[in-house]
């Protein structure tokens, strides 16, 4: 074979020069110790924790970027069918003590820098969270692509990169969010690798011109500016594969802007260019709900212009026709953000190939999925058409194209069917106009997903019932969410993970994680019950010591940890909990000594964020502070109630949160959770469920048994109901909940500080009650008590259910779920790196 530049021999000799042996902590130390000298610029005697972090991290880059360039060379060479994920949200968290994980590094690292003079868990604790991503949505792309890169999948990652990640969440004195930037990048980050060189030009703005006999237009004019690469490396677990993230920042274009500069307005030339940057600066902190802001519309064009001509770039080098596209390229939208792609590629297409309309979108329709995560019609998106008329002139043509021809068809189908027309159309009618992205999205691809199988069924029957119609039954499927069993339970959990690996014999449960299945009768054995609780009890201590640090809070280690960590959100409630908190308040405080000795000790555990603008969600959170100071300070209550909130949620801190609690807390209205996924943690980690009938509860269930499980309230096909009478035939608070009552009178007698505080709040369970607060209140209550009569009266059961619900979670890892998506929709296939490449 052609050496392709220089001498073979000096090249091999020094790349092997500068190979580490993973099991040679010399080795490693050396790489450490060359970041220090060369890279930072220190000596031994000025290198601090920070620095210290900073070359450890470098080191393990080196060994990421060894496998990413291997892995991107196999692939370039074996050219096989790539997947895409698209994902405006990539929610990281750390990655040091991952990246060692997954590199089957950990040992030598923590030996290595141990003989340096420090402690690898410090080390770990400097990083900054990269907090790309507001919940549920941004997290689970991370655990994607860490299964992508397990399952030696082809597959990339594309997003932004934004300065400012999700902000930071503080607390005032009287309990309230408040909002700081999160500068993330302050200190730079070593995970990420600019790629300069790597731009795509992007334009706002400006008109079109349509060419004479031709479906090509010509976009001209307008703001242009740069998207810039950077690349993050994903190492998967026990292989050399490495997947990629490939995030976007908006640059000027080459800095000035012509025509102002040549009429002697240097400062307003440069002024505009600066205006340019503001695009990637910051993520927008809203989940399940949707804001039409111009600059989220810019964020979404440049990241998926940038993101497709790269696509399209590297297609191109194989030199196959544009009809082969699909064999070669899949890209899955996470939800409508990425949608515009789909003009996008058209405008591609026809305006630069001159290829016809009818044939690009042939191809267009063989080469989109989408998956939709949310019911709720207030997270849809929706633009407004002006907006799009006035920035993406073309893409609203191409568009109103795609809908022509579209509704041309649903008129041949229902022939007269002028409602149908207009439910179904992608434009909706109206003053103003909109465009409706879940159903572009739909008319654009050739598979839609919901992500849990209930979810999956409700959009079939509700919001997507015309498209199932025009579609077909087996154009919409369902995959279930999954999480990634290495950072869920070998990184945040390592006792049990080596419980598990003994007592299996094997780890290969991290990459099967079905065999986890086969600890279940373990159950049944009195020392391996001992082990299993020892451990929990060791992650509660280690959680209680930072509640106690943190929040000043005295936590009593033997009573019920019971954590409800993700956004703060009305469909989530989280009012249930805090009610059922005072509820259960009121009761100790009222209890005669011999009913006090059936109550069991709770500490509640909360932790989640709130929108800026989401008043209603703040105060929920105004008032669990507010119940939390009350509760925490009263000595009638003894040790028997704690409630805390952990201020700034982030994936480190749930890391420390999820191995440490016994009851896990899923109570959304039924059918408004999509699927929910720290369910899946927490269950891993052996909490119970305390569950609604939503979302994954129902698999969760199902896997570990409704015995190991509290479910209550009301089903998803009630709650129309409920809620039309809620509306139309009030009965009383009162009525519909006498406890609920007695707590709301409390709550505005001023126990929690001025009751009028919490008067909107209050209101919407007295009026409307959408959520069905009240309605579900008596059956959570009883759901408690049932928790309390199994820990007070048998906790070797207790101990049992745990085992059982963590061991039976198996179908639950996100390889499950990648897998499912590589069979069912992406038709891709495993493209392992040869160990001896
Ligand atoms: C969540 N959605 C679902 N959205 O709520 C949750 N939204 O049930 C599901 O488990 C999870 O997705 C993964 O499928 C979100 O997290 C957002 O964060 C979001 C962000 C921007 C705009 C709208």
């Amino acid at each position: 074979e052609d050496w392709p530049i220089g001498d073979k021999t000096t090249w091999q000799t020094a790349m092997q020069a500068e190979e580490v042996d993973p099991e040679n902590t010399q080795d490693v130390a050396n790489s450490i110790v060359r970041h220090v000298t060369t890279t930072l610029a220190r000596q031994a005697i000025n290198v601090d924790t920070l620095a210290a972090y900073q070359a450890t991290a470098l080191s393990v880059r080196d060994q990421l970027l060894k496998r990413w360039n291997e892995t991107t060379g196999y692939h370039t060479a074996r050219a096989p069918k790539r997947i895409y994920y698209l994902s405006i949200e990539w929610l990281l968290g750390r990655s040091l003590d991952n990246a060692v994980l997954n590199l089957g590094m950990k040992n030598t690292y923590e030996d290595a820098t141990r003989k340096l003079g420090f402690n690898f868990e410090d080390l770990i604790d400097e990083e900054r969270d990269a907090g790309l991503g507001n919940g549920g949505l941004g997290r689970l792309a991370a655990c994607y692509i860490d299964s992508m890169a397990t399952l030696n999948l082809p597959g990339w990652g594309y997003g932004l990169r934004y300065q400012y990640g999700i902000f930071k969440q503080l607390l005032s004195n009287s309990g309230e969010q408040l909002e700081a930037p999160d500068p993330w990048l302050d200190r730079e980050s070593p995970w990420e690798i600019p790629r300069l060189d790597v731009t795509y030009p992007i334009r706002f703005y400006g008109h079109v011109e349509n060419v004479a006999n031709s479906d090509r237009a010509i976009w001209s004019g307008g703001q242009e500016c740069l998207a810039v690469a950077y690349d993050t490396p994903i190492p998967g677990y026990g292989t050399k594969n490495c997947a990629n993230i490939r995030l976007w920042k908006a640059v000027p274009q080459a800095g000035f802007d012509l025509n102002s500069f040549n009429a002697g307005n240097y400062e307003a030339s440069v002024a505009a260019s600066s205006d340019v940057g503001n695009i990637t600066q910051v993520l927008y902190p809203n989940d399940n709900m949707y804001q039409g802001k111009l600059l989220r519309l810019k964020q979404q064009a440049l990241w998926t212009s940038a993101s497709l001509q790269d696509i399209l770039r590297r297609f191109s080098k194989l030199d196959r026709p544009w009809s082969e596209l699909p064999d070669y390229v899949c890209i899955q939208m996470n939800d409508t953000h990425p949608t515009l792609a789909i003009p996008e590629l058209m405008r591609i297409l026809i305006d630069e190939e001159d290829i016809p309309y009818s044939q690009a979108w042939k191809i267009v329709t063989k080469v989109f999925a989408y998956t939709n995560h949310t019911v709720l019609p207030e997270a849809l998106e929706k633009w407004e058409l002006s907006l799009f008329e006035n920035l993406l002139p073309r893409h609203l043509q191409l568009i109103y194209k795609i809908n022509y021809e579209f509704m041309g068809q649903v008129a041949k189908r229902w022939p007269g069917d002028m409602d149908r027309l207009r439910r179904m159309s992608i434009i909706e009618e109206g003053t103003p106009k909109y465009v409706r992205m879940a159903y572009l999205a739909i008319v654009g691809s050739f598979k839609v997903n919901g992500v849990a199988e209930l979810h999956s069924q409700l959009l079939q029957s509700t919001i997507f019932r015309d498209f199932v119609e025009f579609k077909g039954r087996d154009f919409f499927t369902n995959v279930t969410n999954g999480i990634t069993p290495r950072r869920w339970l070998l990184q945040c959990n390592p006792s049990l993970a080596a419980l598990a690996t003994h007592t299996l014999g094997s780890d290969h449960w991290l990459v099967e994680s079905k065999q986890l299945s086969k600890l279940i009768p373990m159950a049944d054995n009195p020392k391996f019950r001992e082990a299993f609780r020892s451990i929990k009890q060791e992650n509660k201590a280690r959680l209680a010591e930072v509640l106690e640090k943190e929040l000043g809070v005295s936590i009593n280690v033997n009573s019920i940890f019971a954590a409800q960590i993700k956004r703060l959100h009305e469909y989530k409630r989280q009012t249930l909990n805090v009610f059922g908190i005072i509820a259960r308040y009121l009761r100790i405080k009222k209890a005669s000594p011999e009913e006090r000795k059936k109550i069991q000790p709770w500490t509640f555990i909360f932790a989640g964020k709130a929108a800026p603008g989401y008043y209603i969600a703040k105060l929920v959170i105004r008032l669990i502070n507010n119940v939390a100071k009350v509760v925490n300070n009263d000595p009638a209550v003894g040790d028997l109630l704690r409630v805390c909130f952990i201020p700034d949620y982030s994936v480190s801190i749930a890391e420390v949160l999820i191995p440490a609690a016994d009851i896990s807390v899923q109570i959304s209205t039924a059918g408004t959770e999509a699927s929910g996924t720290s369910n899946m943690k927490l269950a891993l980690n052996g909490a119970l469920l305390l569950g609604t009938v939503d979302g994954a509860n129902i698999e969760i269930a199902e896997d570990s048994g409704e015995d190991q499980c509290f479910m209550f309230g009301h089903l998803a096909e009630q709650v129309q109901d409920v809620r039309y009478n809620n509306s139309y035939n009030p009965t009383s608070l009162e009525q519909r909940s006498p406890e609920l009552y007695e707590v709301f009178k409390f709550i505005e007698s001023g126990a929690f500080g001025e009751g009028q505080i919490y008067e909107a709040l209050l209101k919407t369970v007295y009026d409307h009650d959408y959520y069905l607060v009240s309605n579900d209140f008596g059956s959570y209550l009883e759901a408690q008590r049932l928790v309390d009569e199994l820990w007070g009266s048998d906790q070797d059961e207790w101990t049992k259910k745990s085992i059982i619900t963590s061991f039976s979670m198996g179908d639950f890892s996100s390889d499950r779920s990648v897998q499912d998506y590589a069979d069912g929709i992406w038709n891709v296939a495993a493209e392992r790196v040869p160990d001896d490449q």
